[in-house]
């Protein structure tokens, strides 16, 4: 198989460099196209240069000519309006953070509209000094900044069907994003209540309709376990947990608790509803796993994927991210012919534990069909399975967890397809 030299980093980018300006200048395909869009070619001057610009804004949005980078694959419970999800648009996005008007949301009962001079957070149980704490005197604590990803664990369970769907990779993966969070670590206030010996577990309650609530092992609580005020450098949005949400870093998104209003200390796990009849995962041989925490190492190329047409043979970027929760990703492997031969593809710096990691590997693509997979591999040695082996050891019935190797074929025309391969 023809794969690129990687070895010098040069290399590539300079045929990546001959490539355009070849097409260039010959008046070929991309300047054609460009003059017949009405394109102003320098040295001609185009319009916007000769007229003043818009003036400063209070707060900044994306280009007008970007609308269409939006959250997707929005869908709630029939007779509900915010008993759903909206997923992040990972094939339009290139980084580690997720811009946090495009994080992806997961809600039971919808966002609460909360007053955060109103909130109030409990700890009480088993420690020797119940506590309540308003918004302000959270705010007085000292912070720590983290970059993590979140996963809902129902990320990709489209995929345990047995017929690949017609889907574009955020509508299928979008269940994950990636943010710089920015709080109180849960471990301080714990200590401030006096956590007693026999306590082995936290319950932790949202203040949404739903009152969504888990069970949180002690051991998490006080490892790295975060009582997170801001997102990406501003206070949380409200959809992802306003004014303060528990954010339990590389465990399912589930949680997570957002819009948290209580941790209760206990000597066992409640056995909440959302542990027990929900986010718990099905095997093959019918029996059921409880407690199922760490989102496993996951990879998926968001370039070339379904949507995103390739035009002609030629030089390309593979790109994508990988992540797992339990630990950073150590390599990323990229096949570009159905998994028969693998190589290696360069992560993009910083590589950062329970973070999403950017890969990015140039491919000269013949023009003939081909089929692509990324396979990440973690620091600790856990390697992400093709699907078949996943799926025989999980089944087609399961909901949750899924993280198989995800293939896209590139059809002779250019066109990107979801494939089981
Ligand atoms: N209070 C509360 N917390 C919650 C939820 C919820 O519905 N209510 N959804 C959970 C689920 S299933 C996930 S995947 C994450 C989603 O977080 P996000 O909406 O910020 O992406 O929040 C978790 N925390
Ligand atoms: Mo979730």
């Amino acid at each position: 198989m023809a794969q690129p030299d990687r070895s010098q980093d040069g290399v590539p980018r300079r045929q990546f460099l001959k490539h355009s300006v070849a097409v260039l200048g010959a008046g070929g395909l991309a300047a054609a196209s460009a003059r017949g869009a009405g394109a102003f070619e320098p040295p001609e001057t185009p319009p916007w240069m000769k007229v003043p610009g818009a003036g400063m804004s209070e707060y900044g949005q994306p280009s007008k000519y970007e609308v269409g980078v939006k959250r997707t694959g929005i869908a709630s419970r029939p007779g509900t309006t915010g008993s759903g999800v909206s997923r992040t648009p990972l094939e339009a996005l290139d980084g580690m953070i997720t811009p946090s008007g495009l994080h992806f949301e997961r809600h039971h009962g919808g966002v609460p509209d909360i007053d955060p001079a109103k909130h109030r957070l409990l700890i009480h149980g088993m420690v020797r000094r119940p506590l309540v704490f308003t918004v302000e005197a959270l705010m007085r604590y000292p912070r720590i900044s983290r970059i993590n990803f979140l996963e809902c664990s129902g990320n990709s369970g489209v995929l345990y069907n047995p017929t690949p769907p017609s889907l574009t990779a955020g509508q299928t993966h979008g269940l994950v994003s990636c943010s710089e969070w920015t709080g109180v670590p849960l471990r301080m206030l714990l200590e401030e209540a006096g956590v007693e010996p026999a306590a082995q577990w936290i319950l932790a309650e949202g203040a949404d309709a739903a009152a969504m609530s888990r069970s949180i092992p002690m051991a998490k609580a006080m490892d790295d376990a975060l009582l997170a005020l801001f997102q990406n450098g501003e206070r949380l949005r409200p959809e992802n947990g306003y004014p303060v949400r528990l954010f339990l870093p590389g465990y399912e998104g589930n949680m997570s608790v957002k819009w948290l209003r209580r941790l209760k200390v206990a000597a066992t796990a409640t056995m909440t509803k959302d542990e027990t009849s929900r986010y718990t995962d099905l095997q093959a041989d019918g029996k059921a796993l409880m407690f199922t925490y760490p989102m496993e190492v996951k990879s998926l190329i968001t370039r070339p994927s379904p949507g995103r047409t390739l035009s002609g043979a030629g030089l390309y970027e593979v790109a994508g991210i990988a992540w797992s929760g339990n630990g950073a990703i150590a390599k990323v492997e990229v096949s570009t012919d159905g998994g028969k031969t693998w190589a290696v593809a360069p992560l993009v710096p910083p590589v950062l534990p329970r973070a999403i990691t950017c890969f990015r590997m140039p491919w000269k693509w013949s023009g003939s069909p081909a089929v692509v997979k990324s396979r990440a591999t973690d620091s600790t040695g856990a390697v992400q399975p093709e699907r078949d082996k996943f799926i025989g050891e999980h089944g087609h019935n399961a909901v949750f967890h899924y993280s198989a190797i995800q293939a896209w074929s590139v059809e002779a025309n250019g066109e990107v397809k979801h494939v089981y391969a």
